[in-house]
């Protein structure tokens, strides 16, 4: 082992030294057996550093380390000879590599535990808000959820379907007549028309997906559907883009008493309060017959709405019976089966309970705005739970 405190520098020396002989007289010298091999291999053993080790591999078997450079001019060698020094060489390189990759794996372990055994952990300091914390959630995401969270409690489910829709889907199933003023390029993004003459648009309303749900289940039928809808249309209240939600039931002896019971029961959920007036009023849409427009009581206090008191009234949704016509076509029986259904704007209620004066904002991708209104992630609304974070 004393040969293995050598200087390194010298042993390299030494190395050339033989590696010369060999190219000399490659019979004269067993190279993998020489002392100053199992030196060299020895020493890279007891390397106790990464410094150390990368220069040593560096000296050996870098560009121009002792082995390269000496084997630089080895062209110009017969190749019986190039032959010979190579089957002393390969072993001996082979060698090192094996000894410096398996140091370098001792070194990295060693590391590992004098880190394991010198830091520590202070559990005791103050969590930081991690990155999804930090993020908040948009308040039409939110209201969406706390919708969904109170319809999936009465036993709705959640439907969803295409923005791009057909002109039947969208109108002709729902009874719109031919030359019904919504089907109006003022009110209606329309796609260019197709060779057979008709054309796709961007949904008005979630209608469709009714439409789409009665024709591919059987009743009784409990669905909502919030979704993103479409109308050429933009000012402080209204944007080209909006968000419906709707809902759907069909069963046997559907009536308006059950749909007056969904909404009244909804309404103070979604407001959270215990009581809420409500008023009917007689409507018209082609789809629904009769129809009707819903109010709720409220009170307008400096720029804020209190629920559920107060002597003013405040329009929230439209509602109706399911019209026959829609029913027959949808491939429902009018004489077995009754539906009603409604539909709200979720934009709108969100500006309502949380007080947002400015629909457009909603739409804009400013943060600090986010930041302002949006919601803390990972506090998802249930009726038990609590809505509102
Ligand atoms: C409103 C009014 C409403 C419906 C939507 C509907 C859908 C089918 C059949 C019958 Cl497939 N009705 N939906 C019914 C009444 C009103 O929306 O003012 N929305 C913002």
């Amino acid at each position: 082992m004393a040969e293995d405190r050598q200087p390194f520098q010298q042993l390299l020396v030494k190395l050339g030294e033989e590696i010369r002989q060999l190219k000399t007289d490659p019979a004269s010298i067993q190279l993998p057996q020489t002392g100053n091999t199992t030196s060299i291999a020895s020493y890279l053993t007891i390397v106790s550093n990464f410094a150390e080790l990368e220069d040593a591999q560096v000296k050996l078997l870098g560009k121009n380390g002792v082995i390269p450079s000496e084997l630089s001019d080895l062209r110009s060698q017969p190749s019986e000879k190039r032959r010979e020094i190579a089957v002393q060489l390969n072993p001996v390189k082979q060698l090192f590599e094996e000894r410096i990759a398996n140091q370098s794996r001792v070194l990295k372990e060693a590391e590992i535990d004098q880190r394991l055994n010198t830091e520590s952990v202070d559990v005791t300091l103050p969590v930081r808000e991690a990155p999804f914390e930090v993020g908040r959630v948009h308040p039409i995401t939110q209201v969406t959820d706390e919708l969904t969270a109170i319809f999936a409690d009465m036993g709705f489910a959640v439907a969803e379907g295409p923005d791009i829709e057909t002109d039947d889907y969208n109108f002709t199933k729902l009874n719109f007549p031919a030359d019904h003023p919504a089907r109006d390029m003022h009110d209606t993004f329309f796609f260019n028309p197709k060779p057979d003459g008709t054309r796709l648009l961007l949904r008005t309303h979630t209608s469709p997906v009714q439409v789409r749900t009665m024709l591919s289940q059987k009743p009784p039928i409990r669905v909502i559907i919030p979704g993103r809808t479409y109308r050429c249309d933009s000012d402080q209240t209204h944007t080209p883009m909006f968000h419906q939600v709707e809902g759907l039931v069909i069963d046997k002896g559907s009536h308006l008493g059950h749909l007056k019971w969904i909404l009244e029961e909804f309404c103070k959920a979604f407001f959270e309060v215990d009581k809420v007036g409500m008023r009917f009023r007689p409507s018209f849409f082609p789809f629904t017959e009769p129809s009707l427009e819903v109010d709720i009581q409220c009170r307008r206090d400096k720029g804020e709405v209190r629920f559920g008191e107060g002597n003013d009234w405040l329009e929230i949704l439209g509602c109706g019976m399911v019209h026959p016509n829609v029913m027959r076509n949808c491939g429902l029986d009018p004489d077995e089966y009754q539906g009603f259904a409604w539909g709200m704007g979720i934009d709108r209620v969100a500006m309502l309970k949380y007080g947002m004066p400015d629909l457009r904002a909603f739409f804009e991708a400013d943060v600090r705005w986010l930041s302002h209104y949006g919601f803390r992630p990972l506090d998802f609304p249930t009726l038990a739970g609590g809505l509102s974070p």
